[in-house]
């Protein structure tokens, strides 16, 4: 009686889901309300003017944590030489403490805390945000951190899948008692411009390969170091060959629900995360705090390369 709904989605041709470059609601409801109020964002359609604040945004970044946001739209407004002063960039959601929204130029930096419910709400109000502010040839970058699987700590991952535990190119969501099913798939285009773009800065190894999205950090991850364990080590290490034989290459929270909710409303999008350990290596996150700031710094700077370059800046 709960046969997966296998919507649509999963074939390789997108054309119908992408005409034209602008953002796309997928809810006839929409159009009936007469005010759309994006509540964890704290703006909305008739307290805030969204075409005015928003309709220049070329480029959306999202990650997990509000302080690593920030300094991510400071390090941009300086890249991008913006007039003004960096430090006076503000808090779009400064009304809301579930997500922090910064803007710098063409750019918008939010933050979506951990998880895939926490990233899929951010996500609902970020599209009827670009929807309402009639933003056009918009990107979506997650820049994030991982666990990577057989690569040294601080390699940048580009994704090329964003898979599930099972190491499918899939999302499931549970809509109404039912489970729908969308595909995840990326945009190779941008996958390759980044990674292309990655050879052009010194320091920062990058490879692309697939990332899994769990549903948890510690079991569902594979850790022995949670406050419940129930599988051996043996069997973790088992586990994580599997997925290095899938092609997966690093491990997150939020890249299979981001690129399905992308895929759907026509955004192009790209995951870009580094690696904070080797998980055949062990569990606990032991980097100093000095390496660990340096090592979330470079997805940060393959992204503004990009930016700075499609801008003709460099
Ligand atoms: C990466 O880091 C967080 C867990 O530490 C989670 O949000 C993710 O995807
Ligand atoms: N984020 C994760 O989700 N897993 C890790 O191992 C490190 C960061």
């Amino acid at each position: 009686t709960m046969a997966p709904i296998l919507f649509n989605t999963m074939g390789t041709d997108h054309s119908e889901y992408i005409e034209e470059e602008e953002v796309h609601v997928k809810n006839p409801h929409l159009d009936s309300m007469e005010e759309d109020i994006l509540y964890h964002l704290d703006l909305g359609t008739k307290t805030h003017n969204l075409p005015e604040m928003f309709g220049d945004i070329k480029f959306v970044c999202v990650g997990g944590s509000a302080n690593r946001m920030k300094s991510f739209a400071q390090f941009i407004h300086q890249e991008l030489g913006l007039p003004g002063d960096n430090d006076d960039i503000r808090d779009i959601c400064a009304g809301t403490d579930r997500y922090s929204m910064f803007k710098a130029g063409p750019v918008l930096s939010i933050s979506h805390g951990m998880g895939v419910p926490s990233m899929s709400i951010m996500l609902h109000e970020l599209i009827k945000l670009l929807h309402h502010a009639r933003c056009r040839d918009v990107i979506l970058i997650r820049i994030g951190t991982s666990g990577g699987v057989g690569l040294a700590p601080g390699t940048v991952v580009v994704t090329k899948q964003a898979v599930d535990c099972f190491f499918q190119a899939q999302f499931e969501q549970v809509v109404l008692g039912k489970v729908i099913t969308r595909s995840t798939e990326l945009d190779k285009g941008l996958a390759e411009e980044l990674l292309a773009n990655s050879a052009e800065i010194p320091n920062l190894p990058t490879v692309i390969g697939n990332t899994m999205c769990t549903h948890d950090f510690y079991e569902g991850q594979g850790r022995l170091d949670g406050a419940l364990c129930s599988f051996s080590t043996e069997e973790k290490l088992e586990y994580l060959h599997k997925a290095y034989d899938a092609g997966v290459r690093n491990i997150e929270m939020e890249s299979t629900v981001f690129a399905a909710m992308c895929l759907t409303c026509g955004l192009k999008a790209a995951v870009v995360c580094v690696t904070l350990l080797n998980r055949f290596e062990g569990d606990q996150i032991n980097t100093p705090h000095r390496l660990l700031l340096e090592y979330q710094q470079r997805p940060q700077v393959l992204v503004s390369h990009l930016i700075k370059k499609r801008l003709g800046l460099i």
